[in-house]
């Protein structure tokens, strides 16, 4: 089988690898298959096990930060190609994508700089103890991570993991795998050793579960539904109790006070939902709005909405390509439909963009009550409610009605009211005047049911590393 495809797009050429990249290689699906079994999943925990056990054990913390950092160079060298393998398989715009690639590469080369700044503590207890801490790999990683940012959710995988001297299995998302594979590449020219990082493209029920079901697995990292999630944990449980850190879903309301900027706030809200398709699990997808600006945002909401540039993601000046499949396309026009049929008002939007393709126009539903399914459940995609309050309270209350608490944000130009609704928020991030601007040096992750642990920042690195006391006896003189 042709492990490699020439693939040729109107501004570049390059190599595809596809099957699985275990050891430092390409191989294929131990069933001759380029999507992996169970089988396949044992053969890269077992090849990132010995990794662990062999050379990795002994390479310095400088020399694993240099390798993060060449990788993190090499990914910018080939941001063309990256950005173009994002735009062909996610079908966001290559313009954002590139956005994307900055973004990945900046991430691994953030951690590459933690991996020799990694600290126990020395603990005086008495005159005849030396007691410490070493904050030792945790072992065996396996990854699984979604469509959305396919090689961005790779860099905030990879990079904690492997600056903390772990050694990693990740899975790809079925939907988006070129990516990784592209990627995969990139580690050996960097140097890494093989076996440290393992990238499998595989279906969630079948090559996910196995991950999560492995006994020789130490942790398990998860981006994705929360109903997955759900089963990770379960899965965990009922294995080897592997350490767990999840990133779901959201519902996050985006609140505009009455003293905030509006032109401002409206840019912000429109980002806030509308980038990436709305396919972001932070996504700003229940905005409220005080009631004395109410029709006055909703009429410049509207307008800027329209202007957003829906179209081809070869495109630069592409904002909104498709969605990333049928099954997200229809689950999206499906809510749509439910929220036409509970008697909500469609501001603009409302329907499929053109005739072809999984391109849907930026929705707007106002007129909503909080029974409506499009106001509670995470929809992923370019569609927002707009909700009315009246008093701040109110807003914190709305804001807090929901079982998520990933993200929120407050447009105000008032300081006090800008802190005191952010201390109210239960959300693991929340902007202030702006919307979605999101840093690797900021720890990422959710309040309720959003999720378990902080991914970036220096928060991540607790994931990955488990802390070990020893305690010496000193014999007196
Ligand atoms: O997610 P899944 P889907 C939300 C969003 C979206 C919905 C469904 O609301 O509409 O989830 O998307 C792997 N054991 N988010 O179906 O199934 C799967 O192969 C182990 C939010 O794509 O959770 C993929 O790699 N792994 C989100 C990853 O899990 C399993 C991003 C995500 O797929 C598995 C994506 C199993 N049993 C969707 N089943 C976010 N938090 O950003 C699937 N997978």
């Amino acid at each position: 089988m042709a492990l490699f495809q020439t693939i040729k797009t109107v501004s570049l050429t390059y190599e595809q690898p596809t099957g699985l990249f275990i050891n430092n290689e390409f191989v294929p699906g131990v069933e001759g298959t380029t999507f992996e079994t169970e089988r396949d999943v044992d053969i890269a925990v077992k090849a990132a096990r010995t990794a662990l056990n062999g050379e990795w054990k002994h390479i310095t913390p400088s020399k694993r930060g240099q390798l993060l950092s060449r990788l993190a160079d090499l990914m910018e060298r080939d941001t063309e190609t990256l950005a173009t393998i994002e735009a062909l398989d996610n079908g966001k715009g290559v313009g954002m994508a590139r956005g994307d690639v900055a973004a990945s590469a900046g991430c691994i080369r953030y951690y590459g700089g933690w991996a020799d700044k990694i600290y126990g503590q020395t603990i005086d207890t008495d005159s005849e103890s030396l007691t410490y801490t070493r904050h030792e790999p945790v072992g065996v990683c396996g990854q699984i991570i979604p469509w959305n940012f396919p090689l961005l959710m790779w860099a905030w995988k990879i990079g904690p993991a492997i600056a903390t001297g772990n050694t990693v299995v990740l899975k790809s998302a079925e939907q988006t795998p070129l990516s990784a594979l592209y990627a995969a590449k990139l580690i050996k020219e960097a140097g890494f050793p093989p076996g440290v990082i393992n990238i499998i493209s595989g279906f969630g029920r079948v090559a996910g579960a196995a991950i999560a079901a492995h006994m020789d697995v130490d942790k398990i990292a998860f981006t994705g539904s929360t109903l997955v999630g759900r089963q990770i944990l379960q899965t965990a449980a009922k294995s080897n109790l592997k350490k767990v850190t999840l990133e779901l879903g959201g519902k996050s309301p985006n609140i505009v006070f009455p003293d905030a900027d509006l032109d401002d706030a409206v840019n912000w809200v429109n980002f806030g939902i509308y980038f990436n398709h709305g396919q972001c699990c932070c996504a700003g997808s229940r905005i409220l709005v005080h009631e004395s600006v109410y029709e006055q945002f909703i009429e410049k909401f509207k307008q800027r909405a329209e202007q957003n540039k829906v179209g081809d993601p070869m495109n630069a000046e592409t904002f909104q390509g498709p969605q990333v499949s049928q099954l997200q396309f229809d689950r999206i026009m499906g809510y749509i439909d439910a929220g036409k049929k509970a008697g909500a008002r469609v501001v603009t939007g409302g329907a499929r963009h053109g005739s072809q393709g999984y391109y849907i126009q930026p929705t707007i539903f106002s007129d909503v009550n909080s029974d409506m399914s499009i106001v509670k459940e995470e929809i992923f995609g370019p569609v927002c409610t707009v909700q009315k309050f009246s008093t701040e309270d109110e807003a914190i209350e709305l804001a807090n009605s929901t079982s998520y608490g990933l993200a929120a944000a407050v447009h105000s130009k008032n300081i006090d009211t800008a802190l005191r609704v952010s201390n109210a928020v239960k959300a693991g991030t929340v902007w202030v005047n702006n919307y979605n601007t999101l840093h690797y040096q900021m720890p990422f992750g959710g309040f309720k049911e959003s999720g378990l642990g902080r991914e970036l920042g220096s928060y991540a690195l607790d994931n990955y590393t488990q802390v070990k006391t020893v305690r010496v006896r000193i014999n007196a003189k």
